[in-house]
């Protein structure tokens, strides 16, 4: 099978019929299926995605692509409605009405249990392949408690395929689930460079900074994992060294905690919340250091975004994150926690030019080099067709 550069220009074959189920709020793994999903039907493949809420990247019209809610009952009985049994059949109904020959799903748990249970309910001869990419907490954290276990484990064996969006990922597959890591490819997140960059409109660096301040940025869903008030520690200590603010994109369960302490540490009037954004882009274009402090990520895609935006990142050496930034060179990794550390770090990286040029334009070549769009689409549509033949991915 050839394969292209040509950002739209399907690596060949016939056309597939895909169906994709993800979690369509603000999330890592809902904006990774969306984008590969909304690349695939530019690619000249009809793209079905299952879910209960419209993913929150797909907006506007785009030719092949289509959104397929799931309908559920709200009976008093159900004091927790059983999502996994209503997707399992809107997958069905979709396979059924579209000839679907392929799932995607996107975090074990529900969608891949789900997903087989749809290919059970469909007669042998229209069943379609299971693709299960594993994103992070599904194996990190929830996938391990006692209840969803078995069914983690089950459902990632008896999937047709299965990739982790990092090394890391797949070998804590193995470790912790006892599934072969040669039977997981590791198929990495993707940007799209053309949009996440420096060099664009609009910018609102004098809006976020009217004094001509530096600005670092964090962008992520607040959840405890992303330790956001490490965050907060950080500006402090930079912020003391060097005008500087602070903002912070996105909202969560962690939002208030973060707001409190940035009050307490009389640090409210420089650091913004900004609440979640549609178009990170627009903003990562305009910081000048990305700040990851999380307890663990199985990838780190907001650092990606912010590399791509030639944004020097620093971050925790934890999890995958060591697969996207490389530490001294794209921008500094320290120990969970090590706040003191991470803000000399970014001091570092702020107070000398030269440093902060190499280290924006170093992270902006990775992010082309190693995580374009058109370098990894090409491998899941590899995967796609090698699935559907029964073969191994080569
Ligand atoms: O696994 C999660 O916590 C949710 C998931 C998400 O939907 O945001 O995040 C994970 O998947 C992202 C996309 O692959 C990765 O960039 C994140 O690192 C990963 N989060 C964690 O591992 C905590």
């Amino acid at each position: 099978m050839a394969e292209t550069e040509d950002r739209s220009g399907r690596a060949g074959g016939d056309p597939l019929r895909i169906g994709i189920s993800c979690y369509p709020t603000y999330g890592g793994s809902g904006a990774m299926a969306t984008e590969l999903g909304l690349a695939m039907a530019r690619r000249g493949h009809e793209v079905h995605f299952i879910s209960y809420a419209q993913p929150f990247r797909l907006s506007g019209f785009q030719e092949r692509v289509y959104y397929h809610a799931v309908e559920m009952e709200d009976y008093p009985l159900f004091e927790h409605p059983p999502y996994s049994l209503a997707l399992a059949v809107a997958l069905n109904d979709a396979i059924e009405k579209h000839d679907l020959q392929l799932l995607h799903v996107h975090y074990a748990i529900p969608h891949a249990t789900s997903a087989l249970l749809a290919k059970q309910m469909t007669s042998p001869e229209r069943q379609p392949r299971i693709i299960t990419t594993l994103h992070g907490t599904d194996i990190t954290l929830v996938g391990q408690h006692p209840s969803f276990k078995r069914i983690t484990r089950w459902s990632i064996e008896e999937s047709d395929a299965v990739t982790a969006v990092s090394s890391y990922l797949r070998d804590r597959t193995e470790d912790d689930f006892g599934i072969d890591r040669s039977t997981i490819d590791v198929i990495p997140n993707f940007i799209d460079t053309e949009l996440f960059r420096r060099d664009r409109d609009p910018c609102y660096r004098d809006m976020l900074a009217p004094d001509g301040e530096k600005i670092l940025m964090h962008v992520s869903n607040f959840r405890p994992v992303k330790r956001v008030v490490d965050v907060i520690e950080v500006f402090h200590r930079v912020a003391s060294e060097v005008p500087t603010r602070l903002v912070m994109v996105g909202d969560g369960p962690e939002r208030s905690r973060a707001q409190a302490r940035a009050a307490e540490l009389g640090l409210a009037d420089r650091v913004v919340f900004l609440g979640a954004h549609q178009s990170v882009f627009e903003l990562l274009r305009c910081a000048d250091v990305f700040l990851l402090p999380s307890l663990n990520e199985s990838f780190g895609l907001a650092a990606l975004e912010a590399m791509s935006c030639g944004t020097p990142v620093v971050a925790t050496s934890t999890g995958g994150i060591p697969e996207v930034v490389i530490h001294a060179e794209t921008g500094y990794l320290y120990p969970v926690g090590d706040v003191d550390a991470m803000a000399e770090g970014t001091l570092a990286i702020l107070t000398d030019e030269v440093k902060w040029e190499r280290m924006s334009k170093a992270a902006r070549r990775v992010a082309q080099n190693r995580f374009d769009e058109t370098r990894i689409v090409p491998a899941y549509e590899k995967l796609y067709y090698q699935t559907l033949a029964g073969g191994p991915l080569g």
